[in-house]
């Protein structure tokens, strides 16, 4: 190890990386998190996110929020959209200030599918899925519904297959926003039982056509997907995440040892930047614990996919340390402790302090429990020197 590095806690985590085109200083990547902020109407990103997210520039890489494709793809109240001209310029706000501090930002391209709710479909349509199979649950709609915060989820629509080239053109669109607002790549959100996800996994896909049935038909909307962002963007700066065992928004599958790793597999071979996978955790004894299931099937994922590995959920440092360490990944990506601690890396190189995330301001408000967590003062830092 180098000198100037004798004194750096967790220095597996400090070494330089590259996920396909996207140079990363360091392994510690921030989590896309939802924080209902967007400007209203028309959620639009303002300059009290460009300052959040610039305030967390020290990331490897920033992943966004999840950001909706389409009006169809929105499911909450408040989240941003890519997909007019005003988002593109509220985005720029935000891709100049992470930029302007050394760091760098991938959008997450978003549809919701079911998860979501008339009030926010044009003309109080029914949300769209691959079947029509109501998920349990309730749909966060705050002021958006009389009843708000929260209704219950309703009834979707099936996609009809004559309207997957329309929604194939929705992410095309998405993704040209995208790279129009300055980011330095997308990532398809094809996790936690949103609409690609629905697609995959069987419990919510019981259709008869191309896009149901067998493992590969299930897999071919997000195959598609895929094909249509790389036609905006270069490979090498576009990553896919998802969720396999993941249980939230009422999704699961009949066989996951087996679909996830052929969802790796399939995505294989097109010289992707990144795979991003979360890892499910289940209670034990009052601790959330990671199951052992996932972490074997995350291992079979990256024996079949070529691009870099990042893996999400619950780790320490010393864990995500030994991780990147005995190569069961390449970046390690971090959501609460990333939300509470702007400067986490400085953290983690000289092992804490750390801020308590506050879960009372996750999702929507203002500055505070947003932009207003500290960074270490001088004097702390100095003190681990
Ligand atoms: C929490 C609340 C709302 C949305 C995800 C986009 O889990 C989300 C999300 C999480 O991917």
């Amino acid at each position: 190890m180098q000198n100037s590095h004798s004194n750096v806690k967790h220095a597996a985590l400090f070494e330089p990386g590259q996920a396909g085109g996207i140079a990363a200083d360091n392994r510690i990547i921030m989590a896309p998190l939802t924080r209902s902020r967007a400007q209203q109407p028309g959620d639009v990103p303002n300059a009290l996110n460009a300052t959040y997210y610039g305030q967390r520039a020290g990331a490897g890489f920033i992943i966004t929020e999840a950001t909706q494709i389409s009006r169809e793809g929105k499911g909450y109240a408040w989240t941003p959209g890519i997909y007019t001209p005003e988002q593109v310029a509220g985005w720029k706000l935000v891709t100049n200030e992470v930029h302007n501090n050394g760091g760098k930002i991938v959008l997450q391209l978003w549809h919701v599918g079911r998860i979501s709710h008339p009030v926010f479909q044009k003309d109080e349509g029914k949300p769209v899925a691959p079947s029509a199979i109501r998920p349990d649950g309730d749909a966060f709609v705050a002021d958006y519904h009389p009843d708000g915060p929260v209704v219950p989820f309703v009834e979707p629509r099936a996609l009809e297959v004559s309207e997957i080239p329309r929604l194939l053109q929705d992410y095309v669109h998405a993704a040209r926003c995208a790279k129009d607002a300055g980011f330095d790549g997308v990532e398809i959100h094809a996790a936690n039982g949103y609409l690609l996800d629905q697609f995959l996994q069987s419990s919510t896909n019981q259709r008869d056509d191309a896009y149901g049935g067998s493992a590969e038909n299930r897999m071919r909307l997000l195959g598609e997907v895929v094909d249509a962002v790389l036609s905006v963007w270069p490979a090498d700066q576009v990553g896919v995440r998802l969720s396999p065992l993941g249980a939230m928004n009422d999704i699961s599958d009949d066989n996951p040892g087996v679909l996830f790793p052929a969802v790796a597999e399939k995505l294989s071979g097109r010289g992707l930047a990144y795979l991003h996978i979360v890892r499910a955790t289940e209670e034990v004894d009052g601790i959330q614990q990671v199951r052992d299931e996932s972490v074997a099937i995350i291992a079979d994922m990256q024996k079949a996919f070529d691009g870099a590995l990042l893996v999400c959920g619950g780790f320490s440092p010393q864990e995500a340390a030994s991780w990147v360490e005995e190569q069961k990944c390449d970046f390690t990506v971090f959501g609460k402790l990333f939300l509470a601690n702007p400067d986490l890396p400085q953290r983690f190189s000289q092992d804490g302090p750390y801020n308590e995330p506050n879960p009372k301001t996750f999702y929507g408000g203002g500055s505070e429990g947003y932009t207003d967590y500290s960074k270490l003062s001088e004097e702390e830092r100095r003190k681990a020197a």
